[in-house]
C-alpha cells in the first residue's frame, strides 16, 4: 500500500464519503479506488466550505476533508480555512507539497509555514510511515475541544512511496469532559439569585448537541434565551422565550434584554469579540457565568465570575440537574412575565418592520423576499445561510429558525462568497432538506462559477441573489470615490449567467411575482435540479441595528 491508497483507506475508515477536491493531488484517484466520491469544484475556497458545512451539520461527528494541489492550490485557499479557523469548524485539509528536497526552497510555498496561523495542528509528512499516524492526529485534533481546521501537507514525492507494515487503523472519537460539579453548584445558585438572567448559547451546543439541555435549563430557570449567529437554530425561535440571534443586527427585545440583564450566562459560547456579534463590554456591570470547550476563553473578552469548561451537553445536563435538586423541578411563576415582557418589546419592533417586509416597493425590499421566502418554505426542513455584508444583516433578525442545525451562522471572519459553499455542503450533508444561501451581486462575483458544480454534480441548492448593481452596504462609506469613479457600481445578468451553467434560473423583478418564483425554484430543486433566483433589489439600506441609549432602530 503507498501513501496515497494508506490515506485513502484512512478516509475511509473515518466514514468519509466525499472528498472535496481540486486537481491535481493523487489522493483524488486513491480516494476514487476506495470508494469515496471525489468532488471537483471550480476553485478551492468552494470546496473548503463545502467541507466546512458537512462539518457543522453533522456536529463534527463527521469531519469534512479537502485536496488539493502543492502551490497555486494551496495558496488559493487560504481565504476559506482562515474563515473555518475563525468559526473553529473542524476540517482536515489535505495539500500536495513540493518534493521534500525543495520544500524549505525558495519559491517553494510551504504550506505547514504559510498556515500556521489559520490552522489548530499542521505537519509536513517527511516519510511514508508517517502518513497514517498524521492522519490520526489530525481527526482527533479538529473535533476535540475546540474544534479548528488541520492541515497534513504531502510532499510531492513521497505519495507514491510504500508504507511499511501492515494498514491498520482505528477511527478516532471525540473525548469529552466536564465542568467541576462545586462550580456548577455556584452557577445554579447565582443564575436562580438573579433578577433578569439571559442565556446566551454558542455554537457549542450545536457541536455537543445539546438541544434538549438548553431547552430543559432554560424552562426549569424561566429565563430567556438569546444565540450568537453561529449558534443560531440551537434554541427554537418559535419558542416563547426566545429572543432571537445576536449578530450585527437583531430584535428589538434582545437588545432591551442586553441592556437589563444582570446575569449573562454563556452556553457553549466563547464570548468573542467580533464586529458581526452582541457587543459584549467588559465595563458592563453584568455578571457572567461561561461555559466553553476551551480555558483559552474564559477571561478573554468578559470576566467570567464562574468558569465551566466543557462539553456544553455535559454542563447543561449537570445544571439541569442541580436546578431540579435546588426547586423540585417546580416553575417559579417567571415565565409569563418574562415571555410578556419578550412579547412586548417587540412589537413596536414589528410594527416598524413590517411595512419592509411586505413592502410592494420596486426595485424589492430584500426585506420582502426574506419575509415570503421565510412564508414560503418548511422553516424546520430548510437549512439557510447567508453571505457576508448585507445578506447577513438583513437575513439573520428575521429569520426565525425552529429546528437544530437549520441555519449556518458566521460572522468572525467573513470570507464574501462562503454562503454559497456552505449551502454546497448543507445539501450533501442533508439532501431531504432544501437548503438554501442568500447572498449579493458583491458576492457572487467571488463564487459564482461554482453554480456549474452544483449543476455537474447533481447538488441542486436554492440559491437566492440580491442583485442591487452595487456593493451597497459600502455606498455611504465610498461616496467620494464613487461620485466621481463608480467604485461600489457592479453589474450582471446572473440569472442568464447561472441558466448558462445549467441551473433553473429566473430574474424577478415585481413583488407580486416573488413567491410564485419561489415555489418554482423550490420544485426545481425538488426535481433535483439547482436554482438560482436573482431578484432586483434596492440599494437603500437599512438594518435593524440598535444604539444603546435609544433602543430604535437605526436606519
Ligand atoms: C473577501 C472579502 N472581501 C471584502 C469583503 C468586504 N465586504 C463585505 S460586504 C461587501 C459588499 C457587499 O455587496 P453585495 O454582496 O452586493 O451586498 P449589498 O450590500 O449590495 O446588498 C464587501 C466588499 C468581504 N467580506 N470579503
Ligand atoms: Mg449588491
Amino acid at each position: 500500500m503507498n501513501v496515497a491508497e494508506a490515506a485513502a483507506a484512512v478516509l475511509a475508515r473515518e466514514g468519509v464519503g466525499v472528498l472535496l477536491a481540486y486537481p491535481l493531488n493523487p489522493l483524488i484517484e486513491s480516494a476514487a479506488a476506495a470508494g469515496i466520491r471525489p468532488i471537483i469544484v471550480r476553485q478551492e475556497r468552494t470546496g473548503i466550505h463545502m467541507a466546512d458545512a458537512i462539518s457543522r451539520l453533522t456536529s463534527g461527528r463527521q469531519v469534512g476533508v479537502f485536496c488539493m494541489q502543492a502551490g497555486p492550490g494551496v495558496e488559493n485557499s487560504f481565504g476559506a480555512v482562515a474563515q473555518a479557523f475563525s468559526e473553529g469548524v473542524p476540517l482536515v485539509v489535505i495539500p500536495g507539497g513540493s518534493r521534500r528536497a525543495t520544500a524549505w526552497v525558495q519559491p517553494a510555498f510551504n504550506a505547514a509555514v504559510n498556515f500556521a496561523h489559520v490552522t489548530k495542528w499542521r505537519e509536513q509528512v517527511s516519510d511514508p510511515a508517517a502518513i497514517v499516524p498524521a492522519l490520526r492526529r489530525a481527526f482527533t485534533q479538529a473535533r476535540s475541544g475546540r474544534p479548528g481546521p488541520v492541515l497534513i501537507e504531502v510532499p510531492a514525492d513521497i505519495w507514491q512511496e510504500e508504507v511499511p507494515g501492515e494498514f491498520a487503523y482505528t477511527p478516532t472519537t471525540r473525548p469529552r469532559s466536564a465542568p467541576e460539579p462545586d462550580a456548577v453548584a455556584a452557577a445554579a445558585d447565582i443564575l436562580l439569585a438573579a433578577q433578569r438572567p439571559v442565556i446566551y448559547a454558542g455554537q457549542g451546543v450545536h457541536y455537543a448537541q445539546a438541544w434538549a439541555q438548553l431547552r430543559e435549563v432554560a424552562e426549569l430557570l424561566e429565563a430567556p434565551v438569546a444565540t450568537s449567529l453561529e449558534g443560531k437554530s440551537s434554541f427554537p425561535e418559535s419558542h416563547p422565550l426566545s429572543l432571537g440571534t445576536g449578530g450585527v443586527t437583531m430584535p428589538r427585545a434582545l437588545a432591551e434584554h442586553l441592556r437589563d440583564a444582570d446575569v449573562v450566562f454563556g452556553a457553549g459560547a466563547s464570548f468573542t469579540e467580533t464586529g458581526f456579534g452582541i457587543r459584549w463590554s467588559p465595563r458592563d456591570r453584568k455578571r457572567f457565568i461561561h461555559n466553553t470547550v476551551d480555558p483559552v476563553d474564559v477571561n478573554k473578552n468578559v470576566p467570567a465570575e464562574v468558569a465551566l469548561v466543557g462539553d456544553a451537553a455535559l454542563c447543561l445536563a449537570q445544571l439541569r440537574d442541580v436546578l431540579i435538586e435546588r426547586t423540585g423541578g417546580a416553575p417559579r411563576g417567571r415565565r409569563a412575565e418574562v415571555e410578556t415582557r419578550i412579547r412586548e418589546q417587540n412589537k413596536p419592533w414589528w410594527d416598524e418592520w413590517l411595512p419592509l417586509l411586505t413592502s410592494e416597493q420596486k426595485p424589492l425590499s430584500p426585506y420582502r423576499v426574506i419575509w415570503d421566502l421565510l412564508h414560503t418554505v418548511d422553516v424546520a426542513g430548510t437549512v439557510i445561510t447567508h453571505d457576508a455584508g448585507s445578506p447577513r444583516d438583513e437575513l439573520s433578525a428575521f429569520w426565525r429558525s425552529e429546528a437544530p442545525l437549520s441555519y449556518i451562522g458566521w460572522g468572525k471572519t467573513t470570507q464574501l462568497g462562503t454562503g454559497l459553499g456552505l449551502a454546497m455542503g448543507a445539501k450533501l450533508a442533508a439532501p431531504e432538506k432544501l437548503c438554501i444561501n442568500v447572498w449579493g451581486d458583491a458576492a457572487i462575483g467571488m463564487t459564482g462559477m461554482d453554480l456549474e458544480t452544483c449543476a455537474r454534480a447533481g447538488i441542486p441548492i436554492l440559491s437566492i441573489l440580491f442583485n442591487n448593481f452595487s456593493m451597497a452596504m459600502e455606498n455611504k462609506i465610498m461616496a467620494l470615490s464613487r461620485e466621481r469613479f463608480q467604485t461600489t457600481d457592479i453589474s450582471g445578468n446572473y440569472a442568464d449567467l447561472a441558466s448558462a451553467l445549467g441551473l433553473f434560473a429566473e430574474r424577478v423583478t415585481e413583488p407580486g411575482q416573488i413567491k410564485e418564483a419561489l415555489i418554482r425554484g423550490i420544485d426545481a430543486t425538488r426535481s433535483g435540479r439547482p436554482a438560482l433566483l436573482e431578484f432586483i433589489t434596492t440599494q437603500e439600506k437599512v438594518y435593524s441595528i440598535f444604539s444603546p441609549d435609544s433602543y430604535q432602530t437605526r436606519r
